[in-house]
């Protein structure tokens, strides 16, 4: 027998990105643990790495390209599935133009050598894509309009700071690395802030909790920003220096008053008196943001009313401060874009959170093919009837995936794809610092085959090759690494080391105070963006909205699982719950005459689904908590209620701007 361990990475779209401790008997994995030599995953990952082996031998897997027909699917081999594509695609470019292509992906894998099927589909002449974001890309636009970049401090950093408030970021289940940082600054005496409409689970108890309604930060921030200014905790010099837009600021934040922000946000003023204190008096105080409180109608102002806070505090630029968000600016900085723009001819953009509406509402061309990969689109974007009525309209539908998901099944054709232990790449994700090499460790199962290896084989197949560059797996990898060069890093010493600190990330963001907006200072008011003074606060769409309230009284939350990422591993728990749960304050179930464990309908403006009732008093009264990622195939689906409207800045999906009703099952029978 042979076994050995070898070091790999977590590809999953996380904040953690797990180096791991990968052991392989035989030319198989056999147990994922976690790198203890690690600064973050210190030896332990959670459940879903574990979950990457038994996926990878899961008997559901897909081994071989699958054909939909009437009779049920039908294995073909690679050569027919790669005939079948080139003769759509070329009849489709032939007929309609390449812009009836649709090209729809996202994070499935955070393996860098995946942008590689976007630089096939620049080669064929350019196709329709995706602008905006599922994800975070209001709190990004928000960032990028008051600093002229999104950055984060290094992890380390937070050790530095007296306070540390969690504003909308669900550590323990999103984040769990940043725990023990988050236990050392408690054991030195600092201070922890949760801001959630749910009491969320911490290994200690937080020193400040403010149950926030769903969608009302902004005026909680203003609120606060309020108190600071009235009682002149203001950093004065800092202001002074660095920040534009502040008289017009004052103009509006003297309106709002801490009592007038009870009423909208459900805080006592008491409370938003003495969290304004905690925060603006401590010496060092930092903000880590998750991307929950910007997935709204408003949510762009609302992470510009928080990032106002620390201007006005000149918690910027300084050790222990920041308003963490992501390190974007700094990935890009030191990757080349392999995706090849420059091979297009044409192109067509969709707003991503609009999806379903705006693949129905296309016209020359309309869409006739979509190719998707690294997304899960069925199950994932808001408004599922919608999505799936886009998907049906579409003559021919391809899915690169591991598993049979929503998506594959709306799909004619599905492409077995080889997970991260059977392909050689690199991982970074905007959400750390670091970079990581993934070595190939066991031979593909099946006839499984890289993202990689699928599009460049088409590439050949349709002339495209010399336009999509014949390199290798090596070549593309030293590729993408030569922005690093200039640090000293390339494709040899990373393998080496197997994760490398992101160079040009420095301990503290902004810490020359060189702002890349156009003043060059923080703006509180940006001119440039024709972006109105910060405080300028706009009623939640449809959470505000008085017509839809009547017939949907409550709010809709709907946030990431601990043991999923999104919809990835669903298939693998379901032994550990059936039916897809609703979680609901014990009043508000009351008022509904529901108990815990009873069948429930949920309906929003977009359609229903069934559930479980799950009562808990962590929820506000009058929200219901629907976790994302529950496959349609099993019951689930929060997005049949979700609504496919966009944030105020970035075109970032307002998933939980969404009102909903609750009913008994039994009432309905
Ligand atoms: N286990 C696990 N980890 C993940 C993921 C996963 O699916 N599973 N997904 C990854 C990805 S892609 C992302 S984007 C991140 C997301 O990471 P997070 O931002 O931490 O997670 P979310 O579930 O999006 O929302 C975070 C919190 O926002 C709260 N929230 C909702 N509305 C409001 C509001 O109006 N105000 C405030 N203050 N809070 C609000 C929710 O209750 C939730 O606790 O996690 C990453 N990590
Ligand atoms: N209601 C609601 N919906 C949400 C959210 C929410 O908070 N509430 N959050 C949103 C957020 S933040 C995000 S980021 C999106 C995520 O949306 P998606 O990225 O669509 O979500 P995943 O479920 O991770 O789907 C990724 C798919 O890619 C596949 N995959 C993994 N690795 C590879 C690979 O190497 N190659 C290929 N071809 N496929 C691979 C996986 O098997 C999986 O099916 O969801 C959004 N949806
Ligand atoms: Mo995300």
């Amino acid at each position: 027998m042979q076994m050995a361990v070898y070091k790999s990475v977590c590809p999953l779209n996380c904040f953690d990105s797990c180096v791991l401790m990968v052991e392989v008997r035989d030319g198989k994995v056999t147990k994922v643990t976690g790198d203890p030599e690690h600064p973050y995953t210190r030896g332990t990952v959670c459940s879903k790495a574990h979950r990457q082996v038994e996926r990878l031998y899961s008997p559901d897997r897909v081994r071989v390209p699958l054909r939909k027909t009437a009779s049920g699917w039908q294995k073909i081999s690679w050569d027919d599935a790669l005939d079948l594509m080139t003769e759509k695609l070329d009849k489709i470019a032939g007929e309609s133009g390449t812009t009836a292509v649709l090209h729809s992906f996202d994070s499935g894998s955070n393996g860098l050598l995946n942008d590689l099927v976007q630089r096939f589909f620049n080669a064929y002449g350019g196709v329709t894509t995706t602008y905006g974001s599922l994800c975070w890309g209001a709190g990004f636009a928000a960032q990028v309009a008051d600093f002229g970049g999104v950055r984060s401090h290094r992890w380390e950093d937070v050790l530095n700071s007296e306070v540390v408030v969690l504003w909308g970021r669900n550590v323990a289940v999103t984040n769990r690395h940043f725990l023990p940082y988050l236990k050392e600054v408690k054991s030195k005496g600092g201070r922890v802030v949760v801001i959630n409409p749910i009491n969320i689970k911490l290994p200690f108890e937080a020193d400040m909790f403010l149950q926030v309604k769903p969608g009302t930060d902004g005026v909680l921030a203003l609120a606060a920003a309020h108190v600071i200014c009235r009682e002149r905790w203001l950093d004065l010099d800092f202001v002074a220096n660095h920040v534009k837009g502040f008289a017009e600021y004052l103009e509006v934040v003297k309106d709002v008053t801490p009592e007038k922000a009870e009423i909208v946000t459900g805080i006592p003023a008491k409370r938003i008196e003495e969290f304004a204190g905690l925060y603006a008096r401590a010496c060092t105080a930092s903000i880590y943001l998750g991307y929950g409180m910007q997935r709204y109608s408003n949510g762009g102002r609302i992470v510009r009313a928080i990032d106002s806070l620390a201007a006005i505090t000149g918690n910027v630029g300084k050790s222990g401060g920041g308003v963490n968000y992501s390190y974007s600016d700094y990935k890009s900085r030191v990757l080349k874009d392999i995706t090849g723009p420059e091979l297009a001819r044409t192109g067509r953009k969709i707003a991503y959170p609009r999806w379903g509406e705006e693949v129905l509402g296309l016209k020359e061309p309309p869409i006739r093919a979509i190719f998707v990969n690294r997304s899960n689109p069925v199950t994932q974007l808001p408004n599922t009837a919608k999505v799936r009525q886009a998907f049906k309209q579409a003559e021919f539908v391809v899915t690169v995936d591991f598993m049979l998901t929503d998506t594959a099944l709306e799909s004619d054709l599905v492409l077995p794809c080889t997970t991260i232990f059977e392909e050689e790449n690199i991982v970074a994700n905007g959400m750390n610092q670091y970079l990581a090499y993934a070595p190939q460790l066991v031979e593909p199962l099946g006839d499984c085959r890289s993202d990689m290896w699928i599009f460049s084989r088409l590439a050949e197949r349709m002339g495209l090759a010399d336009k999509f560059g014949r390199l290798t797996r090596q070549q593309w990898m030293e590729k993408l690494l030569e922005p690093l060069q200039e640090y000293g890093v390339d494709l040899a010493s990373l393998k080496e080391k197997s994760v490398i600190l992101n160079p040009v990330i420095p301990d503290v963001a902004w810490k020359d105070k060189k702002f890349n907006t156009p003043s060059g200072k923080i703006e509180l008011y940006s001119e440039a963006l024709a972006l109105e003074p910060v405080a300028a606060m706009k009623e939640n769409g449809e959470i505000g909205s008085k017509d839809v309230q009547k017939t949907y009284p409550l709010i809709l939350l709907s946030p990431h699982s601990s043991g999923r990422l999104h919809s990835q591993f669903h298939d693998l728990q379901l032994h550990e719950t059936l039916h897809m749960p609703v979680e609901i304050h014990p009043e508000t179930a009351m008022e509904y005459g529901i108990g815990d464990g009873m069948d429930v309908l949920v309906e929003s403006p977009r359609g229903q689904v069934t559930a479980v009732a799950k009562l808990s008093r962590h929820v506000l009264p009058g929200v219901l908590v629907i976790e994302e990622g529950w496959w349609l195939k099993f019951g689930g689906g929060v997005n049949f209620l979700t609504p496919d409207t966009v944030s105020d800045m970035g075109t970032t999906a307002a998933y939980y701007d969404c009102r909903c009703s609750i009913r008994r099952m039994a009432e309905i029978k």
